[in-house]
């Protein structure tokens, strides 16, 4: 079924200059760009963003880290993208990330995992609205949709 799921480009992914790169895996997968835009991301963005983890003992190195750089935040669409993108993404520490997967390929210690994905669809749907307005996601064909969307 067709979703849509809240990716960042962290501050390492622009530093590093692999934005493309991470582009093209989540394009060649097969999955459709419904929004995307660079932007600072502020302290009171990170609280809400990583509510979950405000007040944990890493915080504030995570704080420091996600607010170092511009970010690209993207909205992507796709059949079941959510689950399928945490896969293509791979385990927090890259460490213990699965080879093929975008962090165990391109990173090495965490928190510099160069990207976020949704966890779930409860997730997708609060951290979109953080990030996007509803003009800013577009709905939109392709002519390959009948090959890769239920
Ligand atoms: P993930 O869902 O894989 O992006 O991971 P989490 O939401 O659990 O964590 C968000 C970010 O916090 C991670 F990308 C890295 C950082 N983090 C730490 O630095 N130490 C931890 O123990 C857990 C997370």
């Amino acid at each position: 079924m067709a979703e849509k799921t809240l990716i960042i480009f962290k501050p390492d992914s622009v530093q590093r200059r692999l934005c493309g790169r991470i582009l093209t895996r989540i394009e060649s997968k097969g999955f459709k760009i419904v929004g995307m835009k660079m932007l600072q991301i502020t302290k009171e963005l990170v609280s809400k963003h990583y509510a979950e983890h405000v007040g944990k003992e890493f915080f504030p190195r995570l704080e420091k880290f996600t607010i170092s750089s511009p970010v690209i935040v993207l909205a992507v669409e796709g059949n079941d993208v959510i689950k399928e993108m945490r896969k293509l993404v791979g385990s927090t520490d890259p460490h213990e990330a699965e080879p093929g997967t975008i962090r165990a390929d391109m990173s090495v210690i965490s928190p510099y995992n160069l990207i976020h994905a949704s966890d779930s669809p409860e997730s997708a749907e609060r951290e979109l609205e953080i990030f996007f307005k509803s003009e800013e996601i577009f709905d939109y064909q392709m002519p390959d949709d009948a090959w890769l969307c239920r």
